[in-house]
C-alpha cells in the first residue's frame, strides 16, 4: 500500500506516523502554543526530525463548544504553514479540514492528503475531491462535532461504522475518486461512549481487512482520560502510545499523534513482531 499526490509517495508498508499541528487558539491539548507560524513551524521541524511521516496541519477547531470559524480565517491560519512546511521540509502534509475551498488553496500551495472529519458531506466535497485526484480520509462520526457526544447510540458500533464507510467509499468511488486515494478512520471519540471506542479499537481488525490503509486517531482523547482518570490531557501520552501500538497490532497503517518520538519507537516495534516469520 502506498498513497502519492504532488510528487510525494508514502509507502506503507512500515506503518507511519502523522504527527498533529493544530493552528487554532481553542484546540483541546496544544491549543493556542501553535499560532504563532514561526512557533507551528518549528515544531513541525521538530516532529519530522522525531520521525513523523506526516504531518496534519488543522485550523478548525472540532471539540464541542468550538467557535465557529469563516473560511477566510481558516485559510489565513493554514496556508501560511502549508506553504513554509512544504518549502522546506522532507514530509507529506494533510489538512484536517471538511472544506472543498481549503483543500484546493492547500492542494495547490504543496499538501498531499485531504483529512476530512466530515467523510466529504459538505456541499462539493466529494466531487473537489476527484477533481483534485487526492488522497482522502474518511472519519466516521455521528451526529455533529458541536452535539455528538451528547448520546451517541448504537446496536452495533463495529458494524455501523463499517457500514458508514463502505456507503462513503462506494459513493465516492462512484463520484470518480480512485479507491487507492482512500483511507478510512473509525474516528475515535466522534459520537461514541467510552465502551463504542474500546470495542472499535479491539475489532479495528475488521475495518483494516478492507483493502484500504487505516488511519487510528486516540492521541490524548477522553477514551484515555476516562481509564487513567486523568483530566489533562498532555498527561495521556504513555496512554497513547499504547494506543497507537495495539492499532498497529491490528493492522492500522497511519497512527495520528502528538508525541511523535515515542509512538515512532513503539510501533517500529510492533511492525517488527507482525513482519517476523
Ligand atoms: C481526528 C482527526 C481523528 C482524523 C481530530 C483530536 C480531535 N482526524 N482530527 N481522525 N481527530 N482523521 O485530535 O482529539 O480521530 S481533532
Amino acid at each position: 500500500m502506498q498513497i502519492s499526490f504532488n510528487n510525494r509517495t508514502l509507502d506503507l508498508t512500515t506503518p507511519a506516523v502523522m504527527g498533529i499541528l493544530n493552528v487554532t487558539p481553542d484546540s483541546f491539548s496544544d491549543g493556542g502554543k501553535f499560532i504563532d507560524k514561526n512557533a507551528a513551524f518549528n515544531h513541525a521541524v521538530q516532529m519530522v526530525k522525531d520521525g513523523a511521516d506526516i504531518i496534519d496541519i488543522g485550523g478548525e477547531s472540532t471539540r464541542p463548544g468550538a467557535a465557529f470559524v469563516s473560511a477566510d480565517e481558516e485559510a489565513s491560519r493554514v496556508l501560511p504553514i502549508v506553504k513554509k512546511i512544504a518549502a522546506n521540509l522532507d514530509v507529506m502534509i494533510s489538512i484536517d479540514t471538511s472544506r472543498p475551498e481549503i483543500i484546493t488553496e492547500c492542494a495547490a500551495a504543496g499538501a498531499h492528503i485531504w483529512n476530512d472529519i466530515r467523510a466529504l458531506t459538505k456541499e462539493h466535497a466529494v466531487e473537489c475531491a476527484a477533481k483534485l485526484q487526492i488522497p482522502v480520509c474518511l472519519m466516521h462520526m455521528q451526529g455533529t462535532p458541536a452535539t455528538m457526544q451528547n448520546n451517541p447510540t448504537y446496536k452495533n458500533v463495529v458494524e455501523e461504522v463499517k457500514t458508514f464507510l463502505l456507503n462513503r467509499i462506494d459513493l465516492c468511488v462512484k463520484a470518480g475518486i480512485k479507491a487507492g486515494n482512500i483511507i478510512l478512520d473509525p474516528g475515535f471519540g466522534f459520537g461514541k461512549t467510552v465502551d463504542d471506542n474500546y470495542l472499535l479499537l479491539k475489532h479495528l481488525d475488521k475495518l483494516c481487512a478492507l483493502p484500504f490503509p487505516v488511519l487510528s486517531a486516540l492521541s490524548r482523547k477522553s477514551m484515555l482520560g476516562a481509564i487513567l482518570n486523568e483530566p489533562e490531557a498532555k498527561l495521556r501520552d504513555n496512554a497513547s502510545i499504547s494506543g497507537a501500538v495495539i492499532s498497529v497490532m491490528k493492522g492500522a497503517k497511519i497512527v495520528r499523534v502528538h508525541n511523535v518520538k515515542a509512538t515512532k519507537e513503539a510501533i517500529l516495534i510492533a511492525d517488527k513482531v507482525l513482519k517476523t516469520n
